[in-house]
């Protein structure tokens, strides 16, 4: 969130693309991501999952939260509760994801050890369209990373992080470009 957000400082997408970064909503009033966007002066909002007795429920607080900013494009960026086909639906073609593997490998949770276990030579992380099926929509943009000898899954997360932070944000861009 925080690489987009500086992205789009530095690329001047208000100018050059005519979008912003309009809002930042996380489900964990302790996301620190929050801090770190109202410290640069972004509108922030907290919809905790845990006050609502359904996923539809919770999905419908997040969707009339977002929704307030009429969002051209909804990024989830570490965002973690499997969101359901309405709240999919609703966004068709302007929600995205960027996952922690080359999909369509791994898909789901504990990417890194699970490219380690498999004995993956390369891993890395995806970009795509967030579909009702989890981690399958259309791919956007990607970028691998070596496996090194003797990684562990904490110095590959840490290496396919410095790409998401590079892909995520040109992902963006390209998606608003004319
Ligand atoms: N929702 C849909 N419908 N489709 C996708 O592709 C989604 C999605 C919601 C989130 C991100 C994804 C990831 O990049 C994402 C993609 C959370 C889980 C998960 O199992 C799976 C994939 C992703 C995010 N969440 C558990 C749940 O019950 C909670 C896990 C936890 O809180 O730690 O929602 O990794």
């Amino acid at each position: 969130m925080a690489a987009i957000v500086q992205a789009a400082q530095a690329q001047r997408w208000q100018e050059v693309l005519g979008v912003r970064v309009a809002a930042v909503i996380s489900n964990r009033s302790d996301a620190k991501g929050l801090k770190w966007a109202q410290d640069h002066d972004l509108p922030i909002h907290v919809v905790d999952h845990k006050a609502f007795g359904s996923r539809a429920l919770f999905d419908q607080a997040l969707q009339q939260c977002a929704d307030a900013y009429a969002p051209d494009l909804v990024v989830l960026a570490g965002f973690m509760r499997i969101l359901t086909p309405e709240f999919v639906g609703h966004y068709a073609g302007k929600l995205i994801n960027i996952h922690p593997s080359l999909l369509p490998a791994f898909t789901g949770l504990n990417t890194h050890q699970r490219a380690l276990d498999a004995g993956c030579q390369f891993a890395g992380a995806t970009v795509h369209q967030v579909t009702p099926e989890l981690d399958h929509g259309a791919i956007l943009a990607q970028a691998a990373v070596p496996i090194l000898p003797g990684e562990s899954a904490e110095t590959l997360a840490k290496r396919v992080l410095t790409q998401e932070h590079l892909i995520y944000p040109q992902a963006i861009a390209r998606f608003f470009a004319p």
